[in-house]
């Protein structure tokens, strides 16, 4: 295997779970508690280029222009130890990050960058990996960028061990006129990471076990409704998901919770459209922020009401995005 002469620069966007991950079986490989499935977005993704170069003394890595250090550094440093053992090489590497996911936006970016980040670098080391094994090393880095190397509705297997943990994709080209809301509530970092909140769950609350039987079913349900084009059981049932997985961060000891004043606030607005006629739905992630699920025919209501209640800028929209791809330049 010979590591590439110049940097090898690949392109991945975020998703967005409908049936979320929240615990892992195995914290050293990221095996999780159960299989998840997501729906990968344009708009918001990360670009990073690597290279491994014989002169380097340690892993140089930039972020937006930023050379990091500490906690950051040593977590791609890390990342990057399990493509040197797969390649068989020792080098270090330098590492150019941007992030295209606005760091207000509150969607997840470890997805993108972790997804980018194992294309770039395994292909940068010499390997040539298929989108299954991609997805495999792309978990090592973060479990939700096991899906993001693919575009579209794309489903994380949960499996038991390394080899069996891996993303597959559902419908790379969505076919339909489906479009995610999302709504920037609370810019500043969290308090709780996401890797602190689920080993917290799936430690203390009472409830684990029956989250992980609905996910596991939920699961199912929107797959099938995925095949049915049933935007109301996809829409309904990912709601319910997000609803189960945020009671148990409430349920854990000690308690704790993602959500603000404002998140309860925009899950009503939801709640009021959806009485008046308009099909959408909400999901959250680890974050105070919301995404709300609708059809094309919805899109302009949910902004508007939304808009109203929150400030303009507050408001993004997407549609569904494609899978990890290389750039030449
Ligand atoms: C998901 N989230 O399925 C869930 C739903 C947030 C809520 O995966 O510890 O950054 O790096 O595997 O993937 C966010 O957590 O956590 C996440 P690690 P990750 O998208």
């Amino acid at each position: 295997m010979k590591p590439t002469t110049s940097p090898v620069k690949a392109r991945a966007h975020t998703n967005i779970a409908l049936v979320k991950y929240w615990g892992k079986k195995d914290e050293q490989l990221m095996i999780p508690q159960n299989s998840s499935l997501s729906l990968t977005l344009d708009q918001f993704y990360t670009d990073t280029a690597v290279q491994f170069r014989d002169e380097l003394a340690a892993d140089q890595i930039t972020f937006n222009g930023q050379l990091l250090a500490d906690d950051g550094q040593r977590k791609i440093s890390r990342f990057l130890n399990v493509v040197r053992d797969l390649a068989g090489i020792s080098m270090h590497a330098s590492v150019d990050t941007v992030n295209h996911v606005p760091t207000a936006a509150g969607l997840a970016s470890s997805a993108s960058g972790f997804a980018a980040l194992a294309g770039a670098a395994s292909r940068a080391a010499g390997l040539t990996l298929s989108p299954r094994d991609l997805s495999r090393l792309a978990r090592r880095g973060s479990g939700s960028a096991t899906r993001s190397i693919f575009g579209g509705f794309a489903a994380w297997n949960m499996g038991h061990d390394d080899n069996s943990s891996y993303g597959y994709p559902i419908e790379e080209t969505v076919d339909w006129d489906i479009a995610v809301v999302a709504v920037v509530l609370n810019k500043t970092a969290k308090k709780i990471s996401s890797r602190q909140g689920m080993r917290a769950a799936v430690a203390t609350s009472p409830f684990y076990g029956a989250w992980v039987q609905t996910a596991t079913r939920d699961f199912d349900t929107v797959r099938q409704a995925i095949a049915d084009r049933d935007f109301a059981t996809l829409g309904h049932v990912s709601e319910e998901n997000a609803m189960r997985m945020h009671a148990l961060n409430l349920s854990a000891d000690p308690s704790f919770t993602y959500f603000n004043a404002d998140t309860l606030h925009a899950i009503t607005l939801i709640h009021e459209l959806r009485d008046a006629g308009y099909p959408c739905y909400c999901t959250i992630d680890a974050g105070p922020n919301i995404k709300v699920l609708c059809r094309e025919p919805a899109v302009t209501a949910v902004v508007t009401k939304l808009q109203a209640a929150f400030g303009n800028d507050a408001v993004l929209v997407a549609h569904p995005g494609p899978g990890l791809t290389f750039i030449t330049d």
